[in-house]
């Protein structure tokens, strides 16, 4: 992509209304712009890390077994009655009447309407388990949407729920989402640390959230200090074996959120415990009957037996994840993309668009990273060096080549790697191998 056609705009001031880091700089990337409170429009720089992370997740998705479909945003309101939560929900669902009158709604969750769909669908344990997943927009209309898309109204879910006809298969349900929960986070260069955590108005008695640590977390969270030592990506686990005992592994060590951590009955000394800020970026839930009783979702069980379905829901903020990963990963120039989640591999600047021999050079070097498959930004603006390095340190792409005259009479381009900010003279024919391989 060319910076002269892109659409980015990028600005150079603070905006006063946002009070953290990856709300700042997301709006200064031009990444994203605000519509109205917590609801946001995404730019095509934002976009292209938005679907990234999706990808990550669906990958991820795909691997432990669950199956994508996508239902949608609007839900009708019996089904919600059905369950009991139409009035339960309060003012956080956003109520709607369509023309005829009929109450409707913008789902902040799909439980009722996946279970609708596998009640009419699944008959028998036979069919089980099952597992669905699908990325939707949800809407809740929190009484406090701040952080820019770290709490929208709006946002970007992952939600999946998983059927089966007994306790023990639903904890294997349960233990094959943590598994690729950690993996998940893991691609992004994320430590998430999965915590004993309260189940709110989802319900059940066994829930996990996954947090990362940063100091602009909303809630206060505890662990012990040897979770941030692990390497989860080094764990090998087999979605088909016993996942028991890789869960009671993970969960041994201490980490529990605010409203599940007594200091009085803390299992671990004070200097082992780590007190600090979490961002939620995902949260499990396992809570057998309560949706499927009422909701009348029964199968044949093996005696022939009609047994309600025994359920969990697991959710990922999709989109609060890219404002989390810049939480994470920034300085005090910009965003430092993790390669995983980058919007752009490269980047490549042209110091000197006004001489014709540096244009040919880093026209023709664009044209070959593009064909060797390599994502590239090529800042072709006429633009100041000093105003192309700073675009390209806010915006953050993991690494960088400068062209200019006094390299290209020597035959190099300049490197640099944005994490690090180690720069090298690289001969300009080896650059395409070296990013076309990397
Ligand atoms: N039905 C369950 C699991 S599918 C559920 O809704 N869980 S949740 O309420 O915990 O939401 C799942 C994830 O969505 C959270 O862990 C969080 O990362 C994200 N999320 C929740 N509320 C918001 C919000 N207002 N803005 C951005 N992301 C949010």
């Amino acid at each position: 992509m060319r910076l002269s056609e892109y659409f980015l705009p990028l600005l150079r001031e603070n905006p006063s209304e946002a009070q953290i880091v990856s709300h700042r700089l997301m709006l200064r990337a031009g990444m994203i712009r605000q519509s109205s409170a917590g609801i946001y429009s995404w730019l095509p720089l934002g976009l292209r890390v938005l679907k990234r992370v999706e990808q990550i997740v669906r990958e991820e998705q795909d691997r432990s077994g669950a199956q994508e479909i996508l239902m949608p945003t609007i839900q009708p309101a019996e089904l919600w009655r059905e369950s009991g939560r139409y009035d339960d929900y309060g003012k956080e669902m956003l109520r709607i009447k369509d023309r005829h009158d009929r109450e409707m709604l913008y789902g902040p969750t799909n439980e009722e309407q996946i279970t609708d769909i596998v009640r009419g669908a699944v008959k028998s344990y036979r069919d089980l388990p099952k597992n669905l997943y699908h990325i939707q927009w949800k809407f809740r209309d929190e009484v406090r949407p701040r952080f820019g898309v770290m709490r929208g109204r709006e946002f970007l879910m992952k939600d999946n729920y998983s059927f089966d006809v007994d306790a023990a298969g639903a904890k294997h349900s349960y233990y094959r989402m943590f598994l690729a929960y950690l993996r998940t986070f893991a691609r992004m260069g994320l430590k998430a640390i999965p915590m004993r955590a309260d189940t709110g108005p989802i319900g059940g008695d066994l829930s996990h959230e996954f947090q990362i640590l940063a100091e602009t977390g909303e809630s206060e969270v505890f662990c012990d200090r040897r979770w941030l030592e692990t390497d989860i990506l080094a764990e090998e686990a087999d979605y088909d074996g016993d996942l028991e005992p890789f869960f009671r592994h993970w969960t041994s060590l201490y980490a529990a959120t605010d409203e599940m951590h007594d200091p009085e009955k803390c299992p671990i000394p004070a200097e082992e415990l780590v007190t600090a800020r979490g961002i939620e970026v995902g949260h499990i839930f396992y809570f057998g009957t309560k949706y499927s009783v009422p909701l009348g979702a029964l199968v044949a069980g093996p005696d022939g037996e009609m047994v309600p379905l025994e359920m969990g829901s697991y959710g990922i903020g999709v989109s609060r994840l890219v404002g989390a990963l810049i939480e994470a990963n920034h300085d005090d120039n910009g965003i430092i993309w993790p390669d995983s989640v980058a919007p752009f591999s490269l980047g490549l600047i042209n110091l000197r668009v006004a001489d014709a021999r540096c244009r040919a050079a880093a026209d023709a070097l664009y044209g070959k990273l593009r064909s060797a498959g390599v994502t590239v930004l090529y800042d072709d603006r006429d633009e100041s060096p000093g105003a192309k390095f700073a675009a390209m340190d806010l915006i953050g792409l993991p690494d960088q080549l400068i062209l200019g005259p006094r390299g290209l009479a020597a035959g190099t381009i300049e490197w640099k790697h944005r994490r690090s900010g180690a720069r090298h003279d690289l001969p300009i024919d080896t650059a395409v191998a070296r990013f076309a391989s990397g």
